[in-house]
C-alpha cells in the first residue's frame, strides 16, 4: 500500500464512537445542568484527546513526523533508521493497543485499513518495524550535477526578495468593540465563512459549514444589536449531500432573487442549498461532482449568460493523487485511470462549473489544468473596470504562482496571470478581493521559503501582496513583507472600507503577532496601520476575516473566524465579532 506523501485526507479515517460536538450556544438550564456540564466538558476533553491521538497515529503511519507544535517528548520513539542487517531504511513504531498486525500488515484500529496498512518487516517486544517511506528527491538535477563536480550552485536572487515592507502608523483612530456574545467559542477546522443576508431583513448573518466532527448542517448566526443567536435552518432535499467542514459562498444560484448557499467540504463535493425563504433550504447537487474535496468555493456569472457559475478549489493535490493512482495501476498492470466512474476527470485542482438553462451545472475547466490546490478562492465576475472576470486563490504548492486567473469569455478558457507576478519561493494562503487605487485587486497572504544557494543568505518570511489590474496589465504592490527565520501563515484576511473614505482597507488576522491588524489605504496608494493598542488580539489561527456592516449603522465591522487544530496552543475556536464604533 502506498503511503500518503503529505496530505492526509482525514475525512477518510474510519471513526469509531464519535458523537457530535456539543453546541456551545444551547440554551442553558442553569443549576441542574452544572453536573452535566462538567461531564460534558470531560467528554469533550476525552474526545479531543482521542482525536489528537488518532491524528498522530495517522501521521505516524503515513511516515510523517509528529505535529511540530506539540510537545513531542512523549513521542521521541518515532524514528527512521537504517537497518544494520539489511542496509534498508526502516521506521520504528512503538507498540500500542490500537495497532495490530493482520495478514502481515500493520493496521490501526481507528484508521481506514485501505489507506493505512503497511507491510510489517519485523517486530520485537516494544516496536513494530516497517519500511520507511520513500523520500521524494527534493534537489533539482542541476544541483546534483554541481555537487558531483564539487561545486556549490549560486542562485541569483532578485534583491527585492530581501525587501522589508512595514506600513507606517496611521493617525486614524478606530474603536473596535467586541460583541461576540452568543457566537461559538469552539469547534475546529472551520475554513471559510460568508457574511450575507439570507432572510432579506437587510442584516447579514454569519454562515459557515459545521466544524469538523460537528455532524450538523449549515451554521447560521444572527446579531440582534446586542448579542448573537443561532438560527436552526430547516434543510430539505437530497439527504445524501453532507455538510462537512470547509467553505461557503452565498449567491443567487437559480435567479429567484433569494440568495442561496453553496457549500463544499473536506471529502464532500460542492452542492447548493436553495433558499426557500424563512431559513428553509433544499439541497441539490445538480450535476456538481460528489468526488471533489475542498474548503473554498466562490460564485459569479463568469460567462455573462445571466446564470451564476462557480469556481471551487481542491484542498488536496489532485495531481499527486492521480500520479499515485497511475503508479499503482502501472505496478499492477492495469490501464492508468483518467476519470472516475461518474466522468469526473482526475487531477485538476481548481474547477469551474457553469450554470445551464436546465438549472444544472457543467464543468468547463479549460486553462485550469495548471491551477493550484489550496484553502481559499474568491471570484469577481463583474469587476469595476469592466474587464475580464477573474479569481484569486491560495496555492499550497511551494513555489506555485498560479494564484490569479482571468476568464476569457470569447474562448471560454482561463488564463494564468500569476506567472512572473505572484510572490515566488513560497506558498499562498488567504485571499480577499477589493480595490486598490480604484482598480480591481486581489489581496493575498503568503509564506516564503528560501532559494537553495541564495548568495546573500535566506529570505524566509511572510506577508501580504496586492495584485491589481491596471488596464490590461496585472501589477503587484507589497502591503506587508516580513523577513523571519520561519514565516508564519495567516489565512484570515478581509478587505473593505473601515474608515468611510471610500478606499478599501485591510484587516489581517496576523497569527505571527496575534492581533487583527488594520491597514488603511491612503489616497496615494500606501497603507498605514491602526495603532496596535486599538487592534483586537487573537490566538491560534485566523482562517477567515470579513469586513461587512453587520449591525446596519453604515460603518463596516469585522468578523473573524478561527480554525483550531489539534496542535493549537489553546482550544479557542469559533467566531468573533468586532463592531466598528467609529
Ligand atoms: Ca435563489
Ligand atoms: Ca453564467
Ligand atoms: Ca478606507
Ligand atoms: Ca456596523
Amino acid at each position: 500500500m502506498k503511503r500518503l506523501a503529505f496530505v492526509l485526507p482525514l475525512a477518510l479515517l474510519a471513526w469509531t464512537g464519535c458523537s457530535s460536538t456539543p453546541r456551545t450556544d444551547a440554551p442553558a438550564k442553569a443549576q441542574e445542568a452544572s453536573a452535566d456540564a462538567a461531564k460534558e466538558a470531560a467528554a469533550r476533553e476525552a474526545l479531543a484527546e482521542r482525536e489528537r491521538k488518532t491524528v498522530e497515529a495517522a501521521r505516524m503511519l503515513a511516515g510523517l513526523p509528529p505535529v511540530a507544535e506539540e510537545d513531542d517528548s512523549a513521542r521521541e520513539e518515532w524514528v527512521i533508521f537504517t537497518d544494520p542487517d539489511t542496509g534498508k531504511k526502516l521506521q520504528r513504531i512503538p507498540k500500542n493497543p490500537s495497532l495490530r498486525v493482520v495478514d502481515g500488515k500493520l493496521r490501526h484500529t481507528q484508521l481506514n485499513p485501505r489507506m493505512f496498512a503497511i507491510d510489517l518487516v519485523r517486530e520485537d517486544e516494544g516496536f513494530y518495524y516497517v519500511a520507511a517511506p520513500v523520500e521524494a528527491p527534493v534537489r533539482p538535477p542541476v544541483e546534483d550535477e554541481a555537487a558531483a563536480e564539487g561545486l556549490r550552485p549560486i542562485v541569483e536572487v532578485d534583491p527585492l526578495e530581501y525587501e522589508v515592507v512595514t506600513p507606517a502608523r496611521s493617525k486614524v483612530r478606530l474603536r473596535l468593540e467586541e460583541k461576540s456574545e452568543g457566537l461559538p467559542t469552539s469547534g475546529f477546522w472551520r475554513s471559510n465563512m460568508a457574511v450575507a443576508d439570507l432572510d432579506g431583513d437587510k442584516r447579514p448573518e454569519i454562515v459557515t459549514t459545521p466544524p469538523r466532527l460537528g455532524m450538523g448542517t449549515l451554521q447560521i448566526f444572527r446579531y440582534d444589536g446586542a448579542r448573537w443567536s443561532t438560527v436552526e435552518p430547516i434543510i430539505e432535499g437530497d439527504e445524501s449531500l453532507n455538510y462537512a467542514y470547509g467553505g461557503i459562498a452565498v449567491a443567487d444560484m437559480d435567479g429567484d432573487d433569494r440568495p442561496d448557499v453553496v457549500s463544499i467540504g473536506h471529502g464532500s463535493g460542492p452542492f447548493v442549498s436553495y433558499n426557500l425563504g424563512g431559513f428553509r433550504f433544499r439541497r441539490e447537487a445538480r450535476g456538481l461532482p460528489r468526488r471533489m474535496s475542498g474548503r473554498a468555493v466562490s460564485a459569479g456569472d463568469l460567462d455573462g449568460d445571466g446564470r451564476a457559475d462557480l469556481v471551487a478549489i481542491s484542498d488536496e493535490s489532485e495531481g499527486s493523487n492521480l500520479k499515485r493512482l497511475q503508479m499503482k495501476a502501472e505496478a499492477e498492470g492495469r490501464p492508468a485511470p483518467g476519470a472516475s466512474d461518474d466522468g469526473y476527470k482526475l487531477g485538476i485542482d481548481t474547477r469551474a462549473f457553469f450554470g445551464s438553462a436546465a438549472g444544472t451545472f457543467a464543468e468547463k475547466s479549460a486553462g485550469l489544468e495548471v491551477a493550484c490546490f489550496g484553502y481559499t478562492i474568491e471570484l469577481n465576475a463583474a469587476p469595476r473596470d469592466a474587464g475580464a472576470p477573474f479569481f484569486a486563490s491560495g496555492c499550497r504548492y511551494q513555489g506555485g504562482r498560479a494564484i490569479l486567473f482571468e476568464y476569457d469569455r470569447k474562448t471560454g478558457a482561463f488564463f494564468n496571470k500569476g506567472r512572473g507576478l505572484a510572490e515566488d519561493y513560497g506558498f499562498h494562503s488567504g485571499t480577499a478581493l477589493g480595490t486598490y487605487q480604484g482598480r480591481p485587486a486581489a489581496f493575498v497572504t503568503y509564506v516564503k521559503g528560501n532559494a537553495r544557494g541564495a548568495t546573500q543568505g535566506p529570505f524566509r518570511g511572510h506577508g501580504v501582496s496586492i495584485y491589481y489590474r491596471d488596464g490590461q496589465e496585472w501589477k503587484r504592490k507589497r502591503l506587508l513583507k516580513v523577513l523571519a527565520k520561519v514565516g508564519t501563515e495567516s489565512q484570515g484576511i478581509g478587505v473593505g472600507d473601515l474608515n468611510g473614505d471610500g478606499l478599501d482597507d485591510v484587516a489581517l488576522g496576523d497569527d505571527s503577532v496575534g492581533r487583527v491588524r488594520v491597514f488603511f489605504q491612503t489616497p496615494a496608494g500606501d497603507f498605514e496601520e491602526l495603532d496596535p493598542e486599538l487592534q483586537p488580539k487573537h490566538v491560534n489561527r485566523s482562517m477567515s476575516v470579513k469586513i461587512v456592516d453587520v449591525d446596519g449603522d453604515g460603518k463596516n465591522d469585522i468578523v473573524l473566524m478561527y480554525e483550531y487544530r489539534t496542535a493549537a496552543k489553546t482550544r479557542a475556536g469559533g467566531l468573533r465579532f468586532f463592531r466598528n464604533a467609529g
